[in-house]
């Protein structure tokens, strides 16, 4: 299988986050990439090329104007007044305060961001856009005919929506990558997220829409993150109600359970019969993920991979969480190797 990968990812390096009280070194971090990337060259998973630039017109068939240019001049604006420092928002727009978007940098910071754990620093700008092309170029090569590729994306997007960041996410490289398979000629595309957290930005973005099946299975947002979005009443509006499938488990849930949600989830993705299949790679649902609760084993992620062959479908992987960074790249491969011997 294809591995599209940019060093560029190394940009994206917050400092910390808030965790039990006190900042910590951020889990979302670049050996995550490095580790995986190093694993595909150890298995030999083929060859692995360099992303094609695609300008930001692709991002914005996704995302909202405002929150693109936001996310393209705040470094510059937040270091002009002397801050030297990750950026991270203190409040947030809540319930009954004014939805106007403020002109100060900090006020936008606070406006375009769901939580305080995604740091934007000097080099978020080169990494969200790399990621973006990394994803796009995947595309490209479903295209030219590949039956799976791998958008190995760093930073990850599934938190991201439409006009905001989270959850380590700013762009969202498979919406991005959803998008442009419609772009591209196909009729209908389904999104399936299998990292631990539900795919809140990926839900917001095509929750309105039939061309776009989305499903996620994850940890019930009832106790998880992210809290606010996920449940499983959550069916789509309009003309894309019965086009979005949320699978929230209990966090404690078993392999077979998980496993079972998988296979719900993937006849459903039979029955929509899309042209074409994006999946959010996350792989925190592994046991020792240090901050999830699922308990799948490095095995598992084989038959993950294997099921999802077994769809048939032209299909891009995108990298999305993970946070044992020793064993991340056998998990995420595993997954693709399970995925090619169904080829
Ligand atoms: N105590 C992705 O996997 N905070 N994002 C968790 C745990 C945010 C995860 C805090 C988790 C975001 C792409
Ligand atoms: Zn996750």
């Amino acid at each position: 299988m294809l591995t599209i990968y940019s060093d560029t990812h190394r940009l994206q390096h917050g400092k910390a986050e808030l965790i039990d009280g006190t900042l910590k070194p951020c889990f979302e971090n670049p050996s995550r990439a490095d580790m995986v990337l190093q694993e595909v060259r150890s298995r030999d998973l083929g060859p692995v090329i360099e992303p094609v630039a695609h300008g930001l017109a692709p991002v914005l068939r996704v995302h909202d104007a405002g929150y693109v240019e936001f996310l393209q001049t705040a470094w510059q604006r937040w270091t002009a007044m002397g801050r030297d420092y990750d950026a991270l928002p203190k409040m947030w727009q809540i319930r009954r305060l004014r939805a106007a978007i403020p002109q100060h940098v900090e006020g936008q910071l606070c406006y375009y961001s769901m939580d305080c754990g995604t740091p934007l620093t000097a080099g978020t700008w080169p990494a969200i856009t790399a990621a973006a092309d990394v994803a796009l170029t995947a595309v490209d090569q479903l295209a030219a005919g590949q039956r799976g590729v791998f958008a190995l994306t760093r930073p990850p997007g599934h938190h991201a929506a439409r006009d905001y960041c989270g959850g380590y996410c700013f762009f969202n490289n498979a919406a991005i990558a959803a998008q442009s398979l419609l772009d591209r000629g196909a009729k209908r595309v389904a999104v399936l997220d299998v990292d631990y957290h539900h795919g809140n930005g990926t839900q917001d973005i095509f929750y309105q829409r039939d061309d776009v099946l989305f499903l996620s299975i994850h940890g019930d947002p009832a106790t998880e993150y992210p809290f606010f979005l996920g449940f499983a009443d959550e069916h789509g509006e309009g003309a894309g109600l019965g086009y979005n499938y949320n699978f929230p488990l209990p966090a404690a849930s078993s392999v077979a359970l998980w496993f079972a949600a998988l296979d719900t989830a993937l006849g459903e993705i039979r029955r929509y019969a899309p042209d074409a299949l994006v999946v959010s790679l996350g792989v925190d649902t592994f046991e020792g993920d240090p901050i999830s609760r699922f308990s799948l084993a490095s095995t598992d992620f084989l038959r993950l991979g294997e099921q999802i062959g077994g769809l048939g479908l032209p299909t891009a992987f995108c990298m999305e969480g993970g946070y044992a960074v020793e064993p991340i790249g056998l998990n995420a491969v595993n997954v693709l190797e399970g995925f090619s011997m169904r080829q």
